[in-house]
């Protein structure tokens, strides 16, 4: 079974959409789960007037019978708060921004999708670039993981995320359960309330200075079984298939797993992680691998750090060039994101959880719940206590 989604829509469009499928049948679901998650990407001191305005209630147009997947594939929606005002610049048969107030975007933005998007698409201005490049996109990719968390929580796989530093200031990560919970309801990613007002602080004063920050935030695949993905070929290795999730998350710069870079400067017996037998089963001494070993999980936490580097969109703007004036020009501004690192980790959770999630399907079949879980529970304890 391959489970799948795509989604269409753009930041000022009618809203966006995304269809999934491959989901087993019998998937328990809550309008909660998904709405819940949309809700906490739509977090953090530091996001423009835009989350504020943003409701992202969920529209369902298949594949949901009665809170329970029915096999087919479930399609959802989301309407744009702004639409109706900016259907007459954007809408898709006819359109004159001009009339409608809208105006050209013309000075690219440097570190933003709009130069390479519009050579690449031969655009003649940047609108049509910023329109889908833009964060408002990752509300349908966190639709379709906030399913695929849904999926591992009914087998028992926990996904958590928590920020670990924002504009160079750190803040500590979650030490247990309790940790991660707050995290996971901190508006700005933060195991301990207390570490929220240098973070706030160092927001306001980027704000203040018309510039943008970045930061890294920690993801955390809990109880997972070991001996998922594959070691075999390049593109079934889950290390592999965890990166290019969360470097497909806008702004993302940098992923590491477990000690990831660091252990390139240390030696191998300070890095990897030893065996025990404890109760008859195995056990590690430690969890330097992130709980990844040639490309499988070895049964650890999956630890996952990812890097976000500042929003492009500047009010005090860096140097560009006016494709119409054909002169130097500062570039292009608007209302936008100081920083958007807690939400970026919402994404990347529920991302790491679609990873997971279609590398158990693939593994272990099953059209229905009831299979997943069966076949799934007969692995944990088998891989367990395996040659023991
Ligand atoms: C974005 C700019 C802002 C963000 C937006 C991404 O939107 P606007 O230009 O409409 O004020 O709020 O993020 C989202 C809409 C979202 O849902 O995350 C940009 O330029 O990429």
């Amino acid at each position: 079974m391959t489970l799948r989604f795509l989604t269409s829509g753009e930041s000022h469009g009618r809203g966006l959409l995304v269809v999934v499928e491959g989901l087993p049948a019998g998937l328990a679901l809550a309008l909660e789960d998904l709405e819940g998650e949309l809700a906490r990407r739509r977090r953090g001191y530091g996001r423009g007037p835009r989350m504020a305005l943003e409701r992202d209630a969920v529209q369902v147009w298949g594949g949901l019978r009665n809170g329970r997947t029915t096999g087919a594939p479930v399609g959802l929606s989301l309407d744009n708060a702004e639409a109706a005002l900016w259907e007459a610049a954007l809408g898709p048969w006819h359109n004159d921004p001009e009339a409608a107030g809208v105006r050209r975007i013309t000075a690219p933005r440097p570190g933003h999708a709009d130069l390479a998007g519009a050579v690449k698409y031969g655009h003649e201005e940047f609108r049509n670039v910023l329109e889908r490049a833009s964060a408002r996109t990752t509300a349908p990719r966190t639709l379709a993981g906030a399913l695929a968390r849904r999926l591992l929580a009914e087998l028992d796989v926990d996904v958590a995320g928590a920020v670990e530093a924002i504009g160079g200031v750190l803040v500590r990560l979650p030490e247990d359960d309790e940790g991660w919970r707050t995290a996971r309801n901190s508006s700005l990613g933060c195991a301990f309330p207390e570490d929220e007002k240098a973070v706030e602080e160092r927001i306001r004063a980027a704000k203040e200075a018309g510039d943008s920050l970045g930061g890294t935030f920690v993801v955390a695949l809990r109880n997972v079984p070991a001996g998922i993905g594959s070691g075999v070929e390049w593109d079934r290795r889950l290390d592999g298939r965890f990166g290019a999730a969360l470097l497909a998350v806008p702004g993302i710069k940098g992923v590491e797993i477990g000690d990831g870079f660091a252990a390139a400067g240390a030696e191998g017996s300070a890095v990897h992680d030893e065996i025990i037998v404890r109760d008859g089963r195995w056990e590690r001494l430690s969890n330097r691998a992130g709980g990844i070993e040639g490309g499988m999980t070895n049964g650890c936490e999956v630890v996952l750090r990812a890097a976000m580097k500042p929003i492009p969109t500047l009010v005090k703007p860096l140097r560009s060039y006016d494709v119409e004036t054909k002169k130097p020009a500062s570039a292009h501004a608007e209302r936008s994101d100081v920083c958007a690192v807690p939400a970026a980790c919402v994404v990347a959770e529920n991302m790491a959880a679609w990873v997971l999630a279609s590398a158990i399907l693939e593994q272990f079949g099953g059209d229905t719940m009831e299979e997943l879980r069966e076949r799934v529970a007969a692995h944990r304890e088998r891989a367990a206590r395996w040659l023991l």
